[in-house]
């Protein structure tokens, strides 16, 4: 197939490192994707699911070595090392290609290498930008197709803007992890990886360009690539609200994206237009517009279910790629909550590493981590906006992090300045999504600790730039749905529930939602907040609501250190803003 001559040249260069025994350069079309599960059933490496109940459904067992990101083998290669920053691991671009391609020679001898061209963003969107992965993983390339427009429409693409494309390298090499590198090259647009063939890791339109290389791009060009859904909630007069939220890995973006609204039946829904990563940039308007350059979710098995989630049940029941998930007797997948009232799975069920449960009874039925591949047109909640060249008009940015202390249910911040520091102080606990240890507090600040491509420093003024250079910043929210009590379990039902903490947003938005100041911003008075039909004791809200001195001193000094990383690259008006939090918290009495 023809694309530009460098595109050509650069394929036949990855093809003479590598040694693969051909390259077949992806289409897109149906048949081909018939042919690579064909090749996958064939060999083993994929199962068909019970195709009356999952139509074109098929389970994937990963390297049981190969399950999440690995971010301590992920590197920004910049000249500078101070251009990668502390959020950052580094290698000089000279020393990463001397590293790594000793690890590429010869790789794909005896496999195929695909040529996959794709397109991040909707088609003729000023947004859009064309990619190409190589790779000798055909489930890689079976998952690109779902979560990325791929084939002839990036050709196309291509084409038209003068034959400009990113450049991706990708091997599964022999899945060691003792030999796994994920490396960005900021400067000259390409990424290398090798030894992993599982999420942000392998698809690497989604992190690797989408998120590090695109956050980098967005600074110098004057647009951001953000980790956050997009979502837009329709009010009772049909008015959609479009809002942003960046929330740290497997803690809550799909879920929030596709939420089902309890309150439907007055007129409040939410459409989806992305789960996942959000490009924005300002409109002619003042506001800042955002398009989702995906093309399908990758998202948390465990968890979703039908009270939970149904519209992403909806989603995942036909056309889906299962990632390490519990296969039952019926040949149905499972993860918890798949089945609300089901505990176990039915006796004789497979286990993610491809053993009867019952032989394994240590081990999880569905990895942690485990996932479903659905394309975005089949979620019940899809926004009839969410392929506009010029994307959504966003009026509020909500940060939301996993704390079981500390963080209320929702706060609003000052303004602009405030709330880029709310999002720059944002701690989360760790969860599966990355290895390494969970439940952990880190910090991960507007969720892009893993995936800012350049000095988070840096990051903040660029943040701090794009709001001084619109009319109308979105209005600037922080979330939190894991508060727990003294026992242990969630204060907040969330899920659908969440609704009504937007429809508080929306309120505060128009103008009309009250809340009270306190020091770390706006927080809802408890009867702002609609909480009609829900069965919640007035302790509970107030719990839900509260501000806790000695707590917001403890996450106030765990902030200090981390700031303080960077030096005097840190834009003053953060290390103001941290300041200023101490002086009201200060002042609290207590
Ligand atoms: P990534 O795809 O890793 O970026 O994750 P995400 O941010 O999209 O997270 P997702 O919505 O998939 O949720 C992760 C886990 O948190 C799932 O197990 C969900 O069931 C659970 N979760 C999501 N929303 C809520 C909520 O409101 N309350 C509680 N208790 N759990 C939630
Ligand atoms: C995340 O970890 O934030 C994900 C999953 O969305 S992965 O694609 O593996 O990065
Ligand atoms: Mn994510």
């Amino acid at each position: 197939m023809p694309g530009t001559a460098a595109l050509e040249a650069w394929v036949e260069e990855c093809a003479r490192l590598t040694r693969p025994d051909q390259i077949v350069w992806i289409t897109g079309s149906e048949q081909e994707y018939e042919g690579l599960i064909a090749g996958m059933l064939a060999d083993g490496s994929m199962t068909r699911l019970n195709e009356s109940a999952y139509p074109n459904s098929y389970l994937y067992r990963s390297d049981p070595t190969d399950v999440a990101r690995t971010e301590e083998l992920t590197y920004i290669c910049t000249e500078r090392e101070e251009d990668a920053g502390p959020n950052n691991n580094w290698m000089s671009p000279r020393e990463a290609k001397e590293k790594v391609r000793p690890l590429f020679e010869g790789c794909m001898r005896g496999r195929t290498m695909y040529a996959v061209p794709y397109l991040m963003g909707p088609a003729g969107s000023p947004h859009a930008k064309v990619g190409v992965e190589i790779t000798d993983s055909p489930y890689v390339v079976a998952n690109m197709r779902i979560t990325t427009r791929i084939g002839q429409i990036a050709l196309d693409t291509l084409a038209e803007n003068g034959g400009e494309f990113i450049p991706g390298l990708h091997s599964i090499g022999d899945l060691d992890p003792d030999r796994r590198y994920i490396l960005h090259f900021p400067e000259e647009k390409l990424i290398w990886s090798i030894g992993s063939g599982y999420g942000g890791n392998a698809l690497l339109g989604k992190k690797c360009l989408a998120l590090r290389l695109a956050s980098w791009m967005g600074w110098k060009e004057g647009w951001m690539a953000e980790h956050m859904l997009i979502l837009g909630l329709e009010d009772p007069d049909g008015n959609v609200t479009y809002m942003a939220g960046a929330f740290p890995s497997a803690s809550g973006k799909t879920n929030l994206a596709m939420l089902v609204s309890p309150l439907a039946d007055r007129g409040w829904r939410v459409w989806t237009v992305g789960d996942d990563i959000a490009w924005l940039r300002p409109g002619p308007d003042g506001r800042l517009w955002a398009v989702n350059p995906e093309n399908g979710f990758f998202g948390v098995a465990p968890g979703t279910g039908p009270d939970t989630n149904p519209n992403a049940m909806t989603t995942l029941s036909k056309n889906s790629i299962f990632t390490n998930v519990g296969l039952t007797p019926d040949r149905l997948p499972w993860w918890p909550g798949i089945n609300p009232d089901e505990k176990e799975p039915p006796a004789g069920t497979i286990n993610w590493l491809g053993h009867p449960k019952e032989q394994e009874p240590d081990v999880p039925v569905a990895h942690p981590n485990s996932r479903f591949t659905s394309p975005a047109s089949q979620c019940p909640s899809i926004s009839p906006h969410w392929e506009d060249p010029q994307g959504v008009p966003i009026s509020a940015f909500i940060f939301g992090g996993r704390r079981a202390r500390v963080a209320p249910l929702v706060y609003q911040a000052f303004n602009w300045q405030h709330g880029v520091f709310v999002g720059a102080g944002m701690g989360s606990e760790t969860t599966a999504a990355a290895t390494g240890e969970v439940g952990v507090v880190r910090r991960d600040p507007m969720a892009m600790l893993p995936f800012c491509g350049y000095n988070m420093a840096d990051y903040w003024s660029h943040w701090l730039t794009m709001g001084a250079q619109i009319a109308h910043p979105p209005a600037v929210f922080h979330v939190n749905w894991f508060r727990k009590g003294s026992d242990g379990t969630f204060l907040w039902p969330g899920f659908g529930q969440n609704a009504r903490v937007l429809m508080w947003m929306h309120d505060r938005i128009h103008g009309t939602g009250r809340a009270r100041e306190t020091p770390i911003g706006y927080v809802p008075t408890p009867d702002a907040l609609d909480l009609s039909g829900l069965d919640l004791a007035p302790e509970t809200v107030e719990q839900l609501l509260a501000i806790d001195k000695h707590d917001w001193l403890g996450e106030w000094g765990d902030q200090a250190p981390f700031f303080n990383q960077f030096g005097q690259r840190l834009p003053a008006a953060i290390a103001r803003e941290h300041l200023e939090l101490r002086a009201r918290l200060d002042a609290l009495p207590g």
